[in-house]
C-alpha cells in the first residue's frame, strides 16, 4: 500500500549533514532555524531550499497536533521575522513545548521511511486517529523564498490529509488572531471574525472607542521594514477614524515589491540595535515615529528633539507607559483593590526601567529568560501582566478572573464609569493572542492621547542608563550556560567572577553574557552610568567570553 507520508518526505529530501534546531521560542511560536544564503548554496542542490524538508514535516506535525486536539485549528507562519531577507523559518501557532521537541525530531529524520515511522509513533503515543479531521491555517511574510516554502508546507498537509485554510500574506499576529478566532467561534469567548478583514474591523473599532473623542496630537510615521506590515497597515488605516478625528499615519518603508530590501537599514531591529533612525527617515523635531519588524510582531518608537538628538522609546518604554496608564484607569474605576498589575521583563530591560516600575509605579517586576514564551507564562500568573522585551516584542494579558471582575463591576460615580469604559476599550485594542506591532502602536497612541503627552513627556518619565549590546563570535556557544534568568554564567568555570570584577569598576554597572538562541553567537549586554563606561564594560566582558 502506498505511504503518502514517506512519499512526500521522499519528494522533499532533507539535505545531508545539517542539524535543524529551534530558535529562541515564543509561547505560541517556534522559529525553526533560519537558513542563510551560504547554507542554501552548500546544503541544497538543484534549486532546492534548505528548509524544504522542514516545511513538509511542519505540515505533518501541525496536522497531528490538530488531530490531537480534536480538529482544533493550528497555524503555520512562514517567516524569519527581523532577520535578513535571505533567511526564512517557520513558526507554529499554539504548540506545546512538548511538540517543539517532536517538530525538531521529525525535522532531523534522515530518510522518508524514518519520517513516516516517526509520524506513526507520534500518532500512537498521543492516541491520534490519523483519519480524523485536522485543520490548519497557513500564512507567510513577503520573503522571496516564501512561495516555494509554502508549496512544501501544503504538500505536507495534503499528504497528512489536513483541511487547509490558506491566507496568503499575513503578519504573524494576524495569523494568531485568525487561529484564536476560529477556535473560539460560536463560543462565549469568541475572539472575532476569523478573517483578515475581521482583524481590521475589530482593532479599527477598538481604536475609535478607546480614544473616546480624544485626538492624538501631530502624526505618526510608521516604518514597516519593507515587510508584510506595510500593505497590512495600509489596509488597517482604512478602518481607523479619518485623520481629522483620529491619528494621521504616514506609512514608510513599505516596499514589498523588492523583497531584498526587507529589514535592510530599516525596521525595529535596525533601530533598536543601532540606536538610530533609518537613514531614509525625514521627519521633523518632535514627530513620533515607530518601526515594525519583518513580520510585524515587534515595534519600537523614537523621535528626534529640537537639537536633532535621536531618542529611542523601546519595549521597556512601551511597558512602563502602558503599565502606568492601566494603573491610572484601574484606580480611577475603583478597582485597585481587586486587580493587581505586574510587569514582566528580561535581563535586557534597562535598569532604569526596572527601577521606575518598582519605585515610581510601585508595581511588581518579574524577570524571565529571553523568549516570549517565558514572559508570557510569567504574565499568565498575574491579574494583568504587562510583558515586553526591550526589542519591542510584547503585549498585555488579562486573566479570565480579571476580565470577569471588570465585566461584572458596577461603577459608583460618573468618574469611575468613565475610567471603566476606557479600561474595557483598551482591553479590546490589545491583541491578547500575541505581541502585535499594529495593535501595540494603536495602544500607545491611545495612551498618549489620554495623557495628552508627546514623545518628550513620555521620555522624561525616567532616564535610560547608557547601554551596549555586542555580538561575540565564539567556537562553541553551547558551553555558555546561565542561571538566574540568564543574568549569571555557571559555565565555563570562573568566567562569571571575571565579569563581576569588571562590573564593579564602573558606576551603576550591570552586565551579562548568554548564548543567542537564534544566531551562532554569544550576546553581551552592559549598562553603566555613562556611555563611555557602558561601552568599556561591554568591550571588557566581550574579551572575557571570547
Ligand atoms: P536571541 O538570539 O536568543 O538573543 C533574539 C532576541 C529575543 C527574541 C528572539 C526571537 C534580543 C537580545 N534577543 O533572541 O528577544 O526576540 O530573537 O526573535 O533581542
Ligand atoms: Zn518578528
Amino acid at each position: 500500500m502506498a505511504d503518502p507520508i514517506a512519499e512526500v518526505a521522499a519528494k522533499h529530501p532533507a539535505p545531508e549533514g545539517l542539524v535543524y534546531q529551534y530558535g529562541t521560542a515564543g509561547v505560541t511560536l517556534n522559529l525553526i532555524r533560519s537558513a542563510r544564503r551560504s547554507e542554501v548554496d552548500n546544503a541544497a542542490d538543484n534549486g532546492r531550499h534548505v528548509l524544504d524538508s522542514v516545511m513538509v514535516r511542519c505540515g505533518l506535525i501541525a496536522a497531528l497536533r490538530s488531530r490531537a486536539h480534536k480538529g482544533k485549528w493550528i497555524g503555520i507562519m512562514i517567516t524569519a521575522s527581523h532577520n535578513p531577507p535571505e533567511d526564512n523559518g517557520v513558526k507554529l501557532v499554539e504548540p506545546l513545548e512538548e511538540w517543539e521537541v517532536l517538530s525538531t525530531t521529525i525535522a532531523n529524520k534522515a530518510t522518508p521511511e524514518d519520517v513516516s515511522k516517526y509520524y506513526q509513533e507520534i500518532a500512537e503515543k498521543y492516541h491520534i486517529d490519523t483519519d480524523s479531521s485536522a485543520r490548519v491555517v497557513v500564512g507567510r511574510d513577503t520573503r522571496a523564498s516564501g512561495a516555494r516554502l509554502l508549496g512544501c508546507v501544503l504538500d505536507g498537509l495534503k499528504a497528512a490529509g489536513a483541511e487547509v485554510k490558506e491566507c496568503g500574506f499575513l503578519t504573524t499576529p494576524q495569523l494568531h488572531y485568525i487561529v484564536r478566532s476560529l477556535n473560539t467561534e460560536g463560543t462565549a469567548s469568541a475572539y472575532g471574525t476569523p478573517t483578515e478583514q475581521g482583524y481590521y474591523e475589530k482593532f479599527g473599532a477598538a481604536f475609535k472607542t478607546a480614544l473616546k473623542g480624544k485626538k492624538p496630537s501631530g502624526s505618526l510615521t510608521v516604518d514597516c521594514a519593507n515587510g508584510v506590515g506595510g500593505p497590512k497597515l495600509t489596509q488597517l488605516i482604512k478602518h481607523l477614524p479619518p485623520k481629522e478625528e483620529g491619528l494621521e499615519i504616514f506609512v514608510v518603508n513599505d516596499n514589498v515589491v523588492k523583497p531584498e530590501s526587507l529589514n535592510v537599514e530599516c525596521g525595529a531591529d535596525y533601530v533598536k540595535t543601532n540606536q538610530r533612525a533609518p537613514p531614509t527617515s525625514k521627519v521633523g523635531a518632535g514627530d513620533r515615529c515607530c518601526s515594525l519588524d519583518g513580520d510585524a510582531d515587534r515595534v519600537v518608537y523614537y523621535f528626534k528633539d529640537t537639537n536633532n538628538m535621536f531618542h529611542l522609546l523601546d519595549g521597556d518604554r512601551i511597558a512602563t507607559l502602558v503599565a502606568s496608564f492601566l494603573g491610572d484607569v484601574v484606580r480611577g474605576a475603583g478597582l485597585a483593590d481587586s486587580i493587581t498589575i505586574g510587569v514582566v521583563q528580561t535581563a535586557y530591560a534597562n535598569g532604569a526601567a526596572t527601577e521606575y516600575v518598582e519605585k515610581n509605579l510601585k508595581l511588581k517586576v518579574d524577570c524571565t529568560p529571553t523568549g516570549v514564551k517565558y514572559l508570557h507564562h510569567a504574565a499568565e500568573m498575574l491579574d494583568v501582566g504587562v510583558y515586553f522585551e526591550a526589542n519591542g516584542h510584547g503585549t498585555v494579558i488579562f486573566s479570565q478572573d480579571t476580565l470577569d471582575t471588570i465585566a461584572k463591576y458596577e461603577p459608583r460615580s460618573p468618574g469611575q464609569k468613565e475610567s471603566l469604559e476606557v479600561l474595557k476599550a483598551v482591553i479590546d485594542i490589545i491583541n491578547q493572542a500575541v505581541g502585535d506591532a499594529l495593535s501595540d502602536f494603536l495602544l500607545v497612541e491611545v495612551v498618549l492621547a489620554h495623557k495628552n503627552w508627546g514623545p518628550q513627556e513620555w521620555l522624561s518619565t525616567y532616564t535610560d542608563l547608557p547601554n551596549r549590546l555586542l555580538k561575540v563570535t565564539v567556537d562553541d556557544r553551547k558551553i555558555f550556560q546561565t542561571t538566574d534568568a540568564e543574568r549569571k554564567l555557571v559555565k565555563p568555570d570562573g568566567i562569571q567572577k571575571q565579569i563581576d570584577e569588571e562590573v564593579k569598576k564602573v558606576r551603576q554597572g550591570r552586565s551579562f553574557a548568554r548564548a543567542s538562541g537564534t544566531e551562532d553567537a554569544v550576546r553581551v549586554y552592559a549598562e553603566a552610568a555613562t556611555r563611555g563606561e557602558a561601552d568599556d564594560l561591554a568591550r571588557k566582558v566581550a574579551e572575557i567570553v571570547k
